[in-house]
């Protein structure tokens, strides 16, 4: 190619990926396959090897990290970066609204506030000269940060170049840089599995990845950025309402938060407050309170500073999801695959809105890590939907009496060895089905909603049919009899006949259910289902080759390995057909007209409350149906089921021009292909 063709090829080609990058990054809504994003990246790539006169400090190939520094250079904030006033409770915001009203002299006004969630992270300030990113800089004292420029270009959020125009010459933006949970429950998963020492919290996390001198190690953590405010502003205007200059920042290409809503009135923050208390488990990202402004500028202005916070904005915090308490003991537990997690016996503590008695250790390497003793005061961390984790220990506390924790070298169940795999983190008992803790796993697994749903079969029950010897295996389950039921402690005849009665319903079930009902290592729903899809029916699956595994959509080479360990032994495929002797049955797939099943091609989302049917009720009959059933609305859905208190979601979908149907519409779309509920 010559120099002047491969410009312009480049100049295209940047235009290509920027975009892609925006639409993946910033709207978390991608509209071209990895692998295309990847070759357009490579030709790039090799365009500026061949012609390096070419390279463009903006181009999205500068985005891998730069050399080393030896150390950060401290910047000076121009316009002082300020923290907030916290509240702890509704008293607290009526004296914030009060103290507001009396400063402004409206006593009776019903001012307007921008509401949004307070990010987990770490603040920072990104300068634009000219639409250009020039610096990215922490926080540090608010006065005083450091220039973490090479770290903060490697975060794909962030734009090297504003988009659209009409942004300021100087434009400073001000925002949180954070790890959402999934990024930060990975890596410290592999962490763990590495043996190395994983990050507390998420928090933590973001602050050492983005503290690191070398910047290619920045690129490699899943980091993301989202804008709340701006500072230096100089050649330019921005409009005079903080929501209308975050609408600003979201035109010009940067993230902003999409829960982000104006209220009128105290009462209303309550409301969004309340309500996003009870979703903060479920976000994707840890938040510690909900941040409330005075949505006027002009307002802002006449409320001034106090010291080094805003009179105009508060932050009211949610209950904390780091406590410290005290480790009583630890006991271990069996898991279905005979893995033993060391479980620690807390002195119960409020963490996370919850009162949390029990937390993982996770395994042996763990403990040596932590250095935990019994008897140590820990802190204890519950985030969203995670179990609680034992993180971190005071060890300028220990008492005394402080013991050892020792980890068992025979299974606490049945007393079988426990071995420990290569490169393996967790022991496991070698035990199998002799085993009575593993029985007792694989069948509440097996029973459980998400795999055969058998309604009444909860934990305490299969206990107690393993301890008494009723239940030996899997397939036993369909053996049992109303007298053998009614003859347990604490079970009515009721219960029994009620019990024999979900056992039969739960034979007629689907091949993806039945696939992760079997407990195979690594095997979860969504692998289960691909599973099934692919293959269609029992047999086709167990004809396939390790290689035809390797071929279905998520299955690596560690799932590949488990599926063909499970279909060798023996044991388990003679289960598989005691299971079906008993009556346990599904409907073959036809893979040859997959693509003919009426919604094949559509992507539903379903949100908001339903009445007839749980959320995940209907998205599973959607997608036998052959609809994709994703969690966010982009412009490539095809229709938003949304049930009464239905949010962003709706929102979206209303901007984006995107079909909206309520439960009974849906009910009636089920109903025309058949399915009635
Ligand atoms: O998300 C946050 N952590 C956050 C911090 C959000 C905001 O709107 C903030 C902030 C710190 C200061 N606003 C100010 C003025």
């Amino acid at each position: 190619m010559e120099q002047r063709e491969a410009a312009e090829r480049a100049g295209h080609l940047r235009q290509q990926l920027d975009q892609w990058n925006y639409q993946y990054y910033v709207l978390d809504d991608p509209t071209v396959p990895d692998a295309e994003y990847d070759r357009g990246l490579q030709e790039l790539q090799a365009i500026e090897a061949q012609y390096p006169e070419l390279i463009d400090p903006q181009s999205p190939t500068q985005r891998v990290g730069a050399a080393p520094l030896a150390q950060f250079q401290q910047v000076t904030h121009q316009v002082p970066m300020l923290s907030l006033d916290n509240a702890f409770d509704a008293r607290d915001m009526q004296a914030f609204n009060r103290r507001l009203l009396e400063r402004l002299s409206l006593p009776d006004a019903q001012l307007e506030f921008a509401c949004e969630p307070k990010l987990d992270g770490i603040a920072v300030s990104l300068l634009y000269r000219h639409g250009v990113l020039e610096r990215g800089a922490t926080r540090g004292d608010g006065t005083t940060g450091e220039d973490i420029t090479q770290n903060v270009r490697t975060i794909r959020s962030i734009p090297l170049r504003l988009r659209g125009s009409g942004f300021p010459d100087v434009l400073e933006v001000r925002g949180e840089i954070y790890m959402p949970r999934d990024g930060f429950e990975r890596m410290n998963r592999q962490a763990r599995e590495r043996g190395e020492k994983p990050f507390v919290n998420p928090r933590n996390a973001a602050a050492g990845s983005l503290r690191q001198l070398d910047a290619r190690i920045t690129a490699t953590r899943p980091l993301q950025m989202c804008s709340y405010s701006v500072g230096l502003v100089e050649g330019g205007r921005l409009p005079d309402r903080h929501s209308e200059i975050l609408r600003c920042l979201a035109q010009w290409g940067l993230r902003i938060n999409a829960e982000s809503a104006v209220v009128t009135g105290i009462d209303a923050c309550d409301a969004y407050y309340q309500s996003l208390a009870a979703r903060r488990a479920g976000l994707p990202y840890d938040i510690d309170g909900i941040v409330f402004k005075v949505n006027a500028l002009d307002l802002q202005q006449r409320l001034g500073f106090v010291s080094r916070a805003p009179r105009w904005a508060i932050a009211r915090k949610f209950p904390a999801q780091e406590e410290v308490t005290r480790l009583l003991d630890v006991e271990f537990q069996v898991g279905r695959t005979g893995a033993i997690t060391p479980v620690a016996r807390l002195e119960p503590v409020f963490v996370g809105g919850v009162t949390v008695s029990n937390a993982t250790l996770h395994n042996a390497d763990e403990i040596a890590r932590l250095g935990v003793q019994i008897g140590d005061t820990v802190v204890v961390r519950r985030a969203g939907d995670v179990i609680p984790q034992v993180v971190s220990v005071l060890v300028e506390r220990r008492p005394a009496g402080a013991t050892a924790i020792v980890f068992p070298t025979r299974c606490p169940d049945c007393g079988s060895p426990v071995e420990r795999e290569e490169g393996e983190a967790v022991w496991r008992c070698v035990g199998g089905l002799v085993c009575s803790a593993q029985r007792k796993a694989a069948i509440k697994h097996y029973a459980s909603r998400r795999a055969m749903d058998v309604e009444g079969l909860g934990d305490k029950l299969v206990d107690q049919l393993v301890d008494e010897g009723l239940v030996t295996r899997l397939s036993g389950l369909y053996d049992l009899t109303l007298t053998q039921l009614v003859a347990l402690e604490r079970m009515g005849e009721k219960s029994a006949l009620n019990l024999i009665d979900a056992l039969e319903r739960s034979k007629t079930t689907t091949l993806a259910r039945f696939i992760f009902a079997l407990g195979i290592r690594e095997v979860g729903e969504t692998t289960a289902r691909n599973l099934a899809q692919a293959f269609g029916s029992w047999e086709a699956l167990l004809a396939a080759s390790e290689s035809d595994y390797l071929a279905v959509q998520d299955v690596g080479p560690v799932v590949a390995d488990h599926l063909v360990q499970f279909f060798d032994a023996p044991g388990n495929l003679e289960e598989v057909a005691a299971l079906r002797r008993a009556g346990v049955t599904w409907p073959d797939i036809d893979t040859a007209n997959a693509n003919a099943l009426p919604l094949a091609g559509q992507t539903w989302v379903v949100t908001g409350k339903l009445e007839a049917l749980s959320r995940d009720e209907a998205k599973a009959l959607l997608q036998g149906l052959g609809a994709k059933v994703a969690g966010s609305v982009s412009a490539k859905t095809d229709c938003l089921v949304a049930g009464p208190g239905a949010g962003s979601k709706l929102v979206r979908a209303r901007a984006l021009d995107v079909t909206v149907i309520d439960e009974s519409a849906l009910l009636e779309a089920l109903a025309q292909h058949g399915v009635t509920v």
